[in-house]
Order: structure tokens, then C-alpha cells, then sequence
């Protein structure tokens, strides 16, 4: 079998509108601004990932970081370790977090696709994992009194056992009021977990937590600031309902440190954040280490995958914020992510999508 080595990069930026705009306690994500990359090789074999960049504003810095790697990487053989160990080399001056991670984490992403589909499996399988069924909930906001049960309704009658709302109101009664809102909807027998996306303060978060614990949620993620790991602690010491956390972490470094300051009963590392494929792996024995339930955060494609080679997976986050620019979006079925049986991840463009969102 031929080696593969990188051609070219093309990294393209696309502005997707939401169905429903991502509202959080510490503001809304109002579009679903992504880079788009693809890593052209030397045989007819293409990977893509894509970053996903929280604001319009972060497009253009990570699409210019990914066009000025094109010349590092071309040439380069498409082994995805060797390819983190260049980068990495390259930024340690300059620091291996925030946008540098997330265009190198996307070189990353699409490096291990292109590998898959040149080996002719799934990524899952070239990790040594089965396409499978993963677990998933549906991923809302703080929706209000309308739309939050109807978007509840929509989901269990697609067959999601699970549900995630984000709290965080101006006040305990909101927040209460609107979890067991939910609650009453989509009845006991499904997951709720909810999301403070770091708008609490510690004590405020221990006093909502308590007045929450009736309703039997999954998790509370973020109840306060993301770095704050010693906050994390003594809010999950005070309440029964387990802590989650783990999106915003930027290095496997950092998620161990979190996971030894007792921050979280469970963890969600971001694939992108976190170092991509590359990253995740890692973050996946850390977590089978100290035997902490494992989540995915966004990115629901390339997670499925992951998930299904992660010894302490947990639930795939179903938020699809790049389904409109997707050919092929994840399958869900019965409240399960089917991990594609293709070669590679299983992402394809839709071309006239992509146009039409172009920035
Ligand atoms: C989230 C996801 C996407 C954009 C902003 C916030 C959220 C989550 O923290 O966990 O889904
Ligand atoms: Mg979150």
C-alpha cells in the first residue's frame, strides 16, 4: 500500500444559521460559525474536519492560521502522531491553546480521517473499536416556556432518552421553574441533565443545585467559572446531583489537572479543544485511568466514532451545528448516534450549502 503524504490544505469559512439559536447564561450562539478543512493527498483520498468557533469573530484568524500551515505540512506524511509532534514544536514558543489549538486540532481531525479512509475503515475501527450504537441526548437552551417543552416533546418523540437544558436565569425561581417545567413534559424515565455554562457563582451554584436535587438530574455542567476546579470541588461535595465538566479545556494537562483537584464526577472533553483525534485518545485513557465517565461535547460525527472506542464513553451530546453544510449528517436511531460504516468519519460537504454560507 502506497504511503500517503499531504498535497494541499483548503480551509474554508461558512456562517450556518441555527434552527435554534444556542442560548447560554453567558450569551447566545446565534450561528454556527466553522472553518472548513480539507487535506488534499497524493492519491484520490481527501480528510476533513471542521472548526467550530463560537463566534463570527474567531473565522478569519483560524482559516489564516490554516493557510499559512499549508507550507509547514506539504509533503508531510499523513501519520497523524508525527503531525501533532511538528505542530506542537512549532507553537511551543508561542503556546499550543486557544485558536492555535483549534486550527491544529482540525489538521489533526482531518489528518485521521484521510488515514482511516486510505486504510478503507471507519475511523472507529482503525482505533480498534466496531461501528455501534452510542447513546445520545438532545441538546437544548434555555428555550423559555414554549419552545423548551415543544423542542422536549419533538425529542422524545424521536426517540431520545436523554435530555440537556442550559440554566443560569437571573434567579433560583427561573431556573427551578424551568427544570421542572421540562421534567414534568418529558416525565422520569428520561435523562435530564442541565448546562450553567460557568454563570454561577460557587455559592449560588450550591444554592440552586440543592433546590434542583428534587428533580433527579443526569449532571449540572459548568455550575461555575471553567478554570475554577477548587469551585468545581466544593460545589460537587455539596450536592448529590454529579458534577460535569470538561468542554473548554485545552490539553489533556489540563483536564488531569481538574480530574486531581476533584472537580467533576464525570468529564466531557471537547475533540476539538482538547487536541483533536490525537487529543482525545489520550484524554479517553486519562479518564479509563481514574474510571470517570466519558462525554463528547459537539462535533457529534467525529464523537460517534470516538465514543465507540473510549472504555469509559458515557452520552454523545446530539447538537448537529454542522448538519446544514453536511451531506450526510449522523444518523440517530431509538436515541442512539449510528457510527457510519464508511471509510473514515464519514464527512462530505454539501457544496451548495457551503457556497451559500460562505463568509
Ligand atoms: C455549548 C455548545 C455549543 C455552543 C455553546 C455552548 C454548551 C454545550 O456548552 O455543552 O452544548
Ligand atoms: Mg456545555
Amino acid at each position: 500500500m502506497q504511503d500517503l503524504f499531504i498535497r494541499s490544505l483548503r480551509a474554508r469559512a461558512v456562517n450556518v444559521p441555527l434552527e435554534f439559536p444556542v442560548r447560554t447564561s453567558v450569551g447566545v450562539v446565534d450561528t454556527s460559525p466553522l472553518v472548513l478543512l480539507d487535506i488534499e493527498t497524493n492519491q484520490d483520498i481527501t480528510g476533513r474536519s471542521y472548526a467550530f468557533t463560537y463566534t463570527p469573530l474567531g473565522l478569519a484568524p483560524v482559516r489564516a492560521l490554516l493557510d499559512s500551515l499549508e507550507r509547514l505540512l506539504e509533503g508531510q506524511l499523513v501519520a497523524p502522531h508525527e503531525i501533532e509532534k511538528l505542530l506542537q514544536g512549532r507553537f511551543r514558543l508561542l503556546g499550543n491553546t486557544g485558536i492555535v489549538k483549534i486550527a491544529t486540532a482540525a489538521v489533526d481531525m482531518a489528518a485521521w480521517d484521510a488515514l482511516a479512509q486510505h486504510r478503507g475503515v471507519p475511523l472507529a475501527k482503525l482505533l480498534g473499536g466496531q461501528v455501534k450504537a452510542i447513546p445520545a441526548y438532545d441538546s437544548h437552551s434555555m428555550d423559555g416556556p414554549q419552545l423548551g417543552p415543544e423542542r422536549a416533546r419533538r425529542a422524545v418523540a424521536q426517540g431520545l432518552k436523554a435530555i440537556k437544558i442550559k440554566i443560569g436565569h437571573k434567579t433560583l425561581k427561573e431556573d427551578v421553574q424551568s427544570v421542572a417545567l421540562i421534567r414534568e413534559t418529558v416525565g422520569d424515565d428520561v435523562h435530564l441533565m442541565v448546562d450553567v455554562n460557568q454563570g454561577l457563582s460557587v455559592p449560588e451554584a450550591i444554592r440552586r443545585g440543592r433546590a434542583l436535587e428534587p428533580f433527579g438530574l443526569a449532571w449540572i455542567e459548568e455550575p461555575t467559572l471553567q478554570e475554577d476546579y477548587s469551585g468545581h470541588a466544593l460545589i460537587r461535595d455539596a450536592l448529590k446531583t454529579p458534577v460535569q465538566m470538561g468542554e473548554n479545556w485545552f490539553s489533556v494537562d489540563e483536564m488531569h489537572k481538574a480530574i486531581v483537584a476533584g472537580a467533576a464526577d464525570f468529564v466531557m472533553p471537547d475533540v476539538m479543544k482538547i487536541g483533536g483525534v490525537s487529543g482525545w485518545l489520550r484524554a479517553s485513557a486519562l479518564a479509563a485511568t481514574y474510571q470517570i465517565p466519558m462525554s463528547s461535547h459537539i462535533f457529534d460525527e467525529i464523537s460517534a466514532h470516538l465514543l465507540a472506542v473510549t472504555p469509559t464513553a458515557h452520552w454523545l451530546e446530539k447538537m448537529g451545528l454542522a448538519d446544514p453544510i453536511l451531506a450526510k449528517p449522523l444518523v440517530y436511531v431509538n436515541g442512539a448516534a449510528l457510527v457510519p460504516d464508511v471509510p473514515g468519519v464519514g464527512i462530505e460537504w454539501n457544496e451548495e450549502a457551503v457556497e451559500r454560507f460562505a463568509v
